[in-house]
């Protein structure tokens, strides 16, 4: 019998070693130590046996029994340390590689994208973004920006009113007001964000975009708000752009003047290759991207104790609406497009 019990432990240790996973381990286990294992079934019988060969068959079935288990137990540790490294080596994750959302994230709407856009132009020309809030003082939206009560300009840009003396913003206008009031000059300061007039057909929206631009220093002329719009229209248009002004008005500037860039369409000619009409300029070869001119004397007064003395400072200030800039740069048709959140739209941009 000791020697059956020797062979069977040589067995057992030769088919444990072999075992290459915790499952066919755990076969092991029951083929050599279950119930209906052979060695159970020995240990049984040693009460049958005569009494002489109970003692060393039994201590040689305990110690088979203990040599089996020690052995089991060695290498399921073996094979658990190895799996748990397999696993871990499998299951890395590397927390660098961008993320796999179960769902596309999307873009920027076009707006949006077009507002960075033209942020990064006059970030490189040195200037900073300021952000400010929508719903302002009258003071600020129109006061400040020489339309006093009942000034007539204010019904070109009628709105809506919270109270008397609040308003939904109507420009961006009233941010560069405050930032006066905060920073002496110099100061170079672009302000996007939404603005609201009472307004709405196929080019104008309620609710539109506008970045604002203004430059206060000594010595700034219209020569530089030419030289900055150039640089602006040839990073948005094309290095090939031209721009030119056009005299107008606008309370808060004087002189105020419309800025327009050469088509690019048509390259400014005005007729496409084949010698028709350019429909985009309408035969111009210009088109008019924004508003601007020299900032008005009066409104440097509203802030004339932080340092703007309009006898020591002035400079220039323009605005544009940014659906304008991308319809154009786009051939976006109709404003309204833009808000009504069709997928198949705002797809194709950003
Ligand atoms: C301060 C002083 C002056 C901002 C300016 C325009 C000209 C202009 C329009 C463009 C299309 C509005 O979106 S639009 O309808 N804007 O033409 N805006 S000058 O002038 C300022 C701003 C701030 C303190």
């Amino acid at each position: 019998m000791p020697d059956r019990l020797d062979d069977l432990r040589s067995e057992a240790e030769a088919a444990i070693a072999q075992a290459g996973d915790v499952a066919t381990l755990e076969d092991l286990r029951v083929r050599y130590l279950g119930r209906k294992s052979e060695l159970t079934t020995i240990l049984r019988g040693i009460r049958d046996l005569p009494p002489e060969e109970r003692g060393p068959t039994g201590q040689a079935a305990n110690e088979a029994r203990q040599t089996i288990e020690q052995v089991l137990d060695m290498r399921r540790e073996a094979l658990e340390s190895g799996e748990l490294e397999r696993r871990l080596a499998e299951d890395r994750v590397d927390v660098t590689l961008p993320g796999d959302p179960p769902w596309p994230v999307g873009r920027l709407h076009v707006i949006n994208a077009t507002r960075r856009d033209i942020e990064d132009v006059f970030v490189g020309l040195g200037f900073d973004v300021a952000e400010g809030p929508e719903v302002e003082y009258d003071y600020y939206n129109f006061e400040a920006l020489n339309m006093p009560p009942a000034h007539p300009a204010r019904a070109m840009q009628d709105t809506f009113y919270l109270s008397q003396q609040v308003v939904l913003r109507t420009h961006t206008s009233p941010m560069q007001v405050r930032a006066m009031e905060l920073q002496p000059p110099p100061i170079y300061m672009v302000v996007p964000g939404r603005v609201y007039r009472r307004d709405s057909d196929a080019t104008h929206t309620p609710m539109f975009h506008q970045v604002e631009g203004l430059a206060i220093d000594e010595d700034i002329t219209l020569g530089d708000l030419v030289g900055v719009l150039r640089e602006f229209a040839r990073a948005l248009f094309g290095p090939d752009r031209d721009v030119k002004v056009r005299s107008s008005y606008f309370p808060f500037t004087e002189p105020s003047v419309e800025v327009d860039v050469s088509c690019f369409a048509c390259g400014g000619k005005g007729h496409l290759p084949d010698g028709s009409r350019d429909p985009l300029c309408k035969g111009s070869g210009w088109i008019e991207i924004l508003g601007a001119g020299m900032v008005d004397p009066n409104v440097l007064r509203f802030v004339e104790t932080n340092g703007y003395d309009p006898e020591r400072v002035q400079g220039f200030a323009f605005g544009m609406g940014i659906e304008r800039i991308a319809f154009l740069r786009h051939g976006i048709p109709d404003l309204r497009m833009l808000f009504e959140n069709d997928l198949r739209m705002l797809e194709q941009f950003g």
